[in-house]
């Protein structure tokens, strides 16, 4: 495929986002045979644009990285998209419903990175030597796509689904916690919806970090030193609407919160 067309399926998926309309997933028509590597494409497509735009990495992220999310989409290796500055909402402030199309919220442990992380061969204990601090976050999940229905490729060329990110105020070094033992619970308007702990994200948050690190040097990148990333969801993705509370508290993480405005 030339790279015009995943420029334009990457400009097919940033109107989506920005006119806050829900389009049909890529492979049902513009390239049914999309592939996972060609989805990396596209989305690498959608990163240029939004840099050129100005937007900022704050760093990448990963997602599918629980059994249960993998079973479901039938994968044996998680996603990685990106987090860009204007996606970023302060601790207890608001979400605003109007700017997103159908926003599910889900809770996950951030790292601070200290130093680059390059692979490939990186394990869970180089990362954590490498991590600055772990912080707790509710990350907003937004697919472009109908419903969110979608195979692989489609998702990762949607940057997988990274809409909005709330990150908590409390920092802890990483040898201050048992971060695969880390409970967190998800709340909506005082209502739990789900619970979980850092050991469903790969076994351990660091190795989700590990394995992006990995991912990255196939196409000769790397964690970054200063990159804050979300490692992927202890819970299930709740959906949102406005005028919602949520919260998300991380045992020796403290709370996470956002209402939801119209
Ligand atoms: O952050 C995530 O785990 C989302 C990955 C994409 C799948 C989805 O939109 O549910
Ligand atoms: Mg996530």
């Amino acid at each position: 495929m030339p790279n015009q067309e995943y420029k334009e399926i990457a400009e097919y998926l940033v109107a989506a986002e920005v006119e806050k309309r829900e389009v049909i997933k890529v492979t049902s028509e513009i390239k049914p045979n999309l592939t996972v590597e060609e989805g990396y494409l596209v989305q690498q497509e959608l990163v240029n644009i939004k840099m050129a735009e100005g937007k900022r990495i704050i760093g990448p992220k990963m997602g599918l990285t629980s059994q249960a999310k993998m079973k479901q989409m039938n994968v044996d290796e998680p996603i990685y998209g990106y987090v860009f500055d204007y996606m970023l909402i302060e601790n207890g402030g608001d979400l605003s419903f109007r700017e997103l199309i159908h926003p599910k919220v889900e809770a996950e442990i951030a790292f601070v990175i200290g130093e680059d992380i390059e692979g490939p061969g990186v394990t869970g204990a180089q990362v954590l030597a490498k991590t600055e601090y772990v912080l707790p976050a509710l990350e907003i999940i937004d697919s472009r796509y109908e419903n969110f229905n979608f195979t692989l490729p489609d998702v990762i060329a949607d940057n997988a689904s990274t809409s909005r990110v709330v990150f908590g105020t409390s920092l802890k070094k990483p040898d201050q916690l048992d971060l695969d033992l880390v409970g967190a619970t998800l709340s909506i308007n005082g209502e739990m919806k789900d619970l979980g702990a850092g050991a469903a994200v790969l076994g351990h948050p660091a190795n989700s970090i590990a394995m992006l690190a990995n991912m990255l040097s196939r196409k000769g990148e790397k964690v970054r030193k200063g990159n804050v990333i979300l490692t992927g969801a202890l819970t299930g993705a709740s959906m949102l609407t406005a005028g919602d509370f949520v919260s998300g508290k991380f045992d020796g993480l403290g709370e996470v919160t956002f209402t939801v405005k119209e």
